[in-house]
């Protein structure tokens, strides 16, 4: 594991994966946003399709937001792990439904490799419902972590939802 570089004004850029298909799915997503900590930029909403689990599966509605923290990836996971209790998951099934799924994909160049959080996020580069949000926030990443490939940008599988109004009413 390595630890954060940090800046010099102390914080790092991170980004976090949402993502809900049961319930109110914009409402789960909108009340993590809040409850998130450091929370500076939250992507366009996008409708999609389930990629692995259960077929029959309701689809996804998936964003990525931007932190700027000094909270290292260890800390983030917890503050993830609490927004998923706020929505009341229970932990099932892996890759099964959920009201939210939280995922730490970044944190700036910070690497964890333990059994329960691996950062850089394992499969995000494989996920055009994380990619393709990620490209909205922060083109010059998803660039960097796929030289020479183009932007990812919406499909059939990965539809434009859009924005988010989170929990105090405020456009974000
Ligand atoms: O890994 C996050 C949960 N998840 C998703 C998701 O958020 N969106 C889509 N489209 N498919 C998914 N499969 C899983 S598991």
């Amino acid at each position: 594991m390595t630890a954060p570089t940090g800046r010099p004004d102390g914080g790092v850029r991170a980004f976090l994966a949402l993502g809900a298909n049961l319930g109110d799915r914009r409402r789960q997503l909108a009340e993590a946003v809040a409850a998130l900590p450091d929370v500076v930029a939250v992507s366009p909403l996008y409708e999609t399709d389930p990629v692995g689990g259960p077929s029959g599966q309701p689809p996804y509605l998936n964003c990525v937001v931007e932190l700027r923290t000094r909270l290292a990836a260890r800390q983030l996971l917890e503050a993830a792990r609490r927004a998923e209790v706020g929505a009341h998951r229970e932990r099932q099934e892996r890759w099964g439904p959920r009201t939210l799924d939280v995922d730490v994909l970044l944190v700036d160049d910070e690497t964890v490799d333990d059994p329960d959080l691996t950062v850089p996020h394992p499969r995000m580069w494989e996920r055009d419902f994380v990619l393709v949000p990620l490209a909205d926030l922060a083109p010059d990443v998803v660039a960097a972590g796929r030289p020479g490939v183009p932007l990812p940008t919406p499909s059939p599988a990965v539809r434009p939802a859009g924005t988010l109004t989170w929990a105090a009413g405020e456009p974000r």
